[in-house]
C-alpha cells in the first residue's frame, strides 16, 4: 500500500480488492490540509494492482469541512494561491481519472472542498445527516478544487450560484434530488452499502472499467460526432477482449446472472 506515514490525516486499509481511505482528522472536521490533498493523490495513484475499487469516508461526525482555512490565513501570495489550487486539481484528477472507481460515503458536513472532493468520486452515498454547502461565498474566496467544473455538471449552475451567493445548505434529500449523490441512506448505513457497491464495481472487466472511468465522461462532454467515434472505438476495444468474449459466452451458456429487477 502507498506509504502515508507522513500524512497523519489519512488512513488506508484494505478489505480484499477494496481499499478503504479514511479522512482521519476529526478534531478539525477532516478539513483538508495541503499534505492531506497530496496524500490522497498518493493513496489513489499508488494502489497495488490487486485493488480494484476504493471507498472513501470520513472519521467523526463529518465527511469533510473543506479547505483547512488555517493554511490560507497568511500573507497573500497570488502565485502560491494559483499553485495551491492546481495541486488540488491534480489530486482530484487522480481520483476521478485513476485506475479504479472511488465510492464516497458522505455524512455531516460535505462542504466547500469537501463537496469538491466528493464530486471527483464516481459514486456518492449520502447518509441522512449529510449537508452540502459551498461556504466559499461567505469566506470571500471561490471554489479551487475543480468544483466549479464538476459541481455544476452534477446539480446545475443556478443551484451552485444560489449556494454560493446565499449560503444555502442542501439536506441529503435535497442533494439527492438535485443530483449531488446517487444514493441516500439512513445514518450509519453508508459504509456497508459502499463496500457492497465497491465489490460489484471491482468485478467489472478491466477494459469496461477503463471505459467507464476514462471514456464515458469525455464522450459525454465531447462534440457528438467525436463522441460517437470515440464510443465506437472504445466499444470495439472492450468487445474484442478475451474477457468480454468469455463473459458473453457465460451468459449464453446460462452460467452468468441475469439482469435483476429493482429490489
Ligand atoms: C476548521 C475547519 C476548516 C472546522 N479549516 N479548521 N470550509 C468552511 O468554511 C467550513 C468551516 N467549518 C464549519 O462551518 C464547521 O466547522 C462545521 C459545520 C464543518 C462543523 O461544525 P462543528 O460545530 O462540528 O465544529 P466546529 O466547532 O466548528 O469546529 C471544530 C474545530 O475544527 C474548530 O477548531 P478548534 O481549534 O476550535 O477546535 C474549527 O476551527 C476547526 N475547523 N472547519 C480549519 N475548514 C480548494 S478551495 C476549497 C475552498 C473551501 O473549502 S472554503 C470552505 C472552508
Amino acid at each position: 500500500m502507498p506509504d502515508l506515514s507522513s500524512c497523519p490525516g489519512l488512513n488506508v486499509q484494505t478489505d480484499g480488492a477494496i481499499a478503504v481511505i479514511r479522512l482521519a482528522r476529526p478534531a478539525k472536521r477532516n478539513a483538508l490540509s495541503e499534505d492531506m490533498v497530496a496524500g490522497l493523490s498518493r493513496a489513489v495513484s499508488g494502489l497495488p494492482a490487486a485493488i480494484r475499487a476504493v471507498v472513501l469516508h470520513g472519521e467523526g461526525d463529518h465527511f469533510c469541512a473543506g479547505l483547512d482555512l488555517g493554511e490560507v490565513d497568511g500573507e497573500p501570495d497570488l502565485a502560491a494561491a494559483i499553485h495551491h489550487s492546481l495541486g488540488w486539481h491534480r489530486a482530484f484528477q487522480d481520483i476521478q481519472f485513476g485506475r479504479v472507481p472511488v465510492i464516497s460515503v458522505l455524512h455531516g458536513a460535505v462542504v466547500g472542498g469537501g463537496f469538491e472532493l466528493a464530486a471527483a468520486t464516481h459514486i456518492r452515498i449520502a447518509e441522512q445527516s449529510a449537508f452540502f454547502a459551498l461556504p466559499e461565498g461567505q469566506r470571500g474566496i471561490f471554489l479551487g478544487g475543480g468544483g466549479s467544473v464538476r459541481i455544476p455538471r452534477l446539480i446545475g449552475t443556478p443551484l451552485v450560484q444560489d449556494m454560493m451567493l446565499t449560503g444555502r445548505t442542501l439536506s441529503a434529500d435535497e442533494a439527492k434530488a438535485a443530483g449531488a449523490c446517487q444514493y441516500r441512506v439512513a445514518d450509519g448505513a453508508g459504509l456497508a452499502l459502499a463496500m457492497d457497491l465497491a465489490r460489484k464495481a471491482a468485478g467489472i472487466a478491466d477494459m469496461t472499467r477503463f471505459a467507464v472511468i476514462h471514456a464515458l465522461p469525455r464522450i459525454a462532454e465531447a462534440d457528438p460526432h467525436i463522441g460517437y467515434l470515440t464510443e465506437a472505438l472504445m466499444a470495439s476495444a472492450a468487445q474484442t477482449m478475451p474477457e468480454a468474449k468469455a463473459r458473453v459466452r457465460d451468459f449464453l451458456a446460462k452460467r452468468a446472472a441475469k439482469v435483476s429487477r429493482p429490489a
